[in-house]
């Protein structure tokens, strides 16, 4: 494998956190992304919406500042949903931002946001096009049309990856269907460290860097799409909606907690997996305060626990009751919010030799009893942090 590639992979598993956008002039209406589908929307009538999209208050700097606020490390935006409307300056199609009264090309401004405060970003893209007349009638045609527009957007911005989206619409013989090998070989030589996501609900190809799990944790399901594929060396990132819409929607009032969301953080990197949290911003360009105020809860419990997170690798111990664990190569992070009744933990680690443990959030000393066995550990009653108390043991 490349040298950039693999260096891009494991740059990609230490941010452990991203904030995944989802926005497109179907956020006019409020109902989600999939709104043209749902409520059967004729391409001429959603196409009107194009003459709406004005996002004044769009301000990719606040964007990225929230991200960094929330303790993300990276963005992942819709550069084109299913809808086929691109939110970026292609040289492909008129069907684009800068043909909207807002004419700038939100995402060339969020990329330049994004290497200003040093945030890393990535492409979604859908190859499933509900506007484009040949993806229905001519499938050459179509190929070569969402093949050059990836390779468009790779050129134009330099992503760190490109995430595809909507192979699931055809999901016979994938590869051939899509000509995906042949894409990924030009799209690597282009870009040789480019990162490869597609959620596509399969077993990843060989060139795919990234296995999604959609609101689900790796392992969790062993049905359907989300079954946790042993990763044929490909990453895990579970992706999820803060309420349960990924395009904005105004109805959509369930939006999770933030000791459930930091929890959730929690499992997939005791999963060794990433968490892409996603957003749904409104048609002017401002992200809901319901999704602010969670995320900026998240980057709190961060400010004081981020080491148990950022950089670690999961796979510690098997679906502990007590909560969740990380690793690095000196220290395993003991994640607890479902305490048992005694005051302590016993951890069956046999070759593990604990040299010291700490309360992560305030230094303060945990004891510790080494058995031949196994170590128990003492857990403060009643737990510091609801959400997720963190107890960092020094490991020789
Ligand atoms: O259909 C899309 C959906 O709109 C959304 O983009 C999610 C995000 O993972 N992916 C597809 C559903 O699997």
């Amino acid at each position: 494998m490349e040298a950039a590639r693999q260096q891009a992979r494991e740059m990609f598993r230490q941010m452990r956190f991203g904030m995944f956008i989802h926005w497109g002039i179907y956020s006019l209406l409020g109902r989600g992304e999939w709104v043209m589908y749902h409520e059967k929307i004729p391409v001429q009538e959603y196409e009107k919406l194009m003459q709406q999209f004005n996002p004044v208050h769009y301000n990719p700097r606040e964007w990225v500042a929230l991200a960094k606020r929330a303790g993300m490390r990276y963005i992942t935006i819709t550069t084109k949903h299913h809808d086929g409307f691109c939110m970026y300056d292609s040289a492909l199609t008129d069907y684009k931002i800068t043909n909207t009264p807002y004419k700038r090309d939100v995402i060339a401004e969020l990329v330049h946001e994004c290497r200003r405060q040093r945030v890393a970003i990535l492409f979604y893209y859908s190859p499933l096009d509900w506007h484009h007349p040949a993806y229905n009638s001519d499938w050459e045609v179509y190929t070569r049309y969402w093949h050059r527009q990836v390779l468009e957007l790779i050129r134009k911005y330099k992503p760190m990856g490109i995430w595809l989206d909507g192979c699931w619409h055809k999901p016979d013989n994938i590869d051939a269907t899509w000509r995906l090998s042949e894409l990924y070989r030009e799209m690597r030589r282009i870009a040789p460290g480019i990162l490869i996501g597609n959620n596509h609900h399969q077993q990843p190809l060989p060139d795919e860097d990234i296995q999604t799990f959609e609101q689900d944790l790796p392992g969790e399901n062993t049905a359907g799409f989300n079954k946790a594929i042993p990763a044929g060396g490909a990453l895990y990132e579970t992706c999820m909606t803060i309420n349960n819409s990924w395009g904005y929607n105004a109805q959509d009032h369930n939006h999770k907690s933030p000791e459930r969301i930091v929890r959730l953080l929690a499992e997939c990197a005791g999963r060794d997996a990433n968490f892409l949290l996603n957003v749904g911003p409104k048609p002017d360009g401002t992200i809901q305060s319901e999704h602010v105020e969670r995320l900026e809860a998240v980057g709190h419990w961060l400010q004081k626990n981020g080491k148990a997170i950022y950089g670690t690798r999961g796979q510690v111990f098997h679906a502990p009751p007590w909560g969740t664990a990380t690793r690095t190569a000196k220290s395993i992070y003991l994640h607890i919010w479902n305490p048992p009744e005694e005051p302590y933990l016993t951890l069956q680690m046999p070759t593990v030799r604990v040299k010291q443990a700490r309360l992560l959030s305030t230094g303060e000393a945990v004891k510790v009893q080494q058995q031949e066995e196994y170590v128990l550990v003492s857990i403060p009653h009643p737990l510091p942090d609801t959400a997720d108390t963190v107890i960092e043991m020094e490991v020789a």
